[in-house]
């Protein structure tokens, strides 16, 4: 990763022509700074807190009992896709507590990752009304924390009630590859989109 990251990666090439906004955004503890930080060329900007016992009765630690550290505001990482496009990406808390955050956050944004742990599919929920309340198209991209609960892409996209044209894919956001798939399936989506509008 180290080597992603080297100095050459530090600007934004100059042959880039389209900087796209995208939101990377799920409940409590899915893997949105893990995803960031697994696909961003540069550094990432972290707002992380350490959690206290305040938050226990809200933020259900599930699976991740290690986890001594949340975000707070957003995280935020750079992705050049092509010579010609080059992706900001934002993270968003999508717990309810966080609405206030979420216009500001999404300002100018183009569309949604919506991240989905395996193990708990309708936590995704309160990310899903504020997306679709807000307007911005988006694809889900379920993370997988065990094998336990593996599901048939139908069984999802019933139980996640999705309309068939939007894209849903297996991810590990601590895989480069597989997380830039699940991005790269936001975009071809966002852009099938456009040339619908355009026809
Ligand atoms: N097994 C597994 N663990 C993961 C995966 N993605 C993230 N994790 C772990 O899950 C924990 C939570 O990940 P974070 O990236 O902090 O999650 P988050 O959505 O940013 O959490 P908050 O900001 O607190 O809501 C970390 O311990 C990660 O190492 C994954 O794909 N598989
Ligand atoms: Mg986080």
């Amino acid at each position: 990763m180290d080597s992603v990251r080297s100095s050459e990666t530090s600007f934004v090439r100059p042959t880039v022509k389209t900087a796209v906004k995208l939101m990377i955004v799920g409940p409590f503890a899915v893997g949105k700074t893990t995803m960031i930080g697994t696909l961003s060329e540069i550094a990432p900007l972290r707002t992380e807190e350490t959690m206290t016992q305040a938050g226990a009765s809200v933020d259900d630690l599930v699976g991740v009992p290690g986890k001594v550290t949340t975000t707070v505001a957003m995280d935020f990482g750079r992705l050049t896709l092509s010579d010609e496009l080059v992706l900001y990406l934002f993270g968003a808390p999508g717990q309810q507590r966080f609405t206030r955050l979420w216009g500001d956050l999404t300002e100018g944004a183009l569309g949604a990752l919506i991240l989905v742990d395996n193990r708990r599919p309708a936590d995704s929920f309160p990310t899903m009304d504020l997306v679709e309340s807000s307007g911005l198209p988006y694809a889900v991209a379920v993370n997988y924390f065990d094998e336990a609960h593996r599901y048939s892409e139908a069984a999802l996209r019933e139980a996640l009630d999705l309309l068939p044209e939007t894209p849903v894919v297996a991810c590990d956001a601590r895989d480069r590859r597989s997380s830039t798939l699940a991005l790269i399936a936001l975009v071809q989506y966002l852009q099938s989109r456009v040339h619908q509008e355009q026809w």
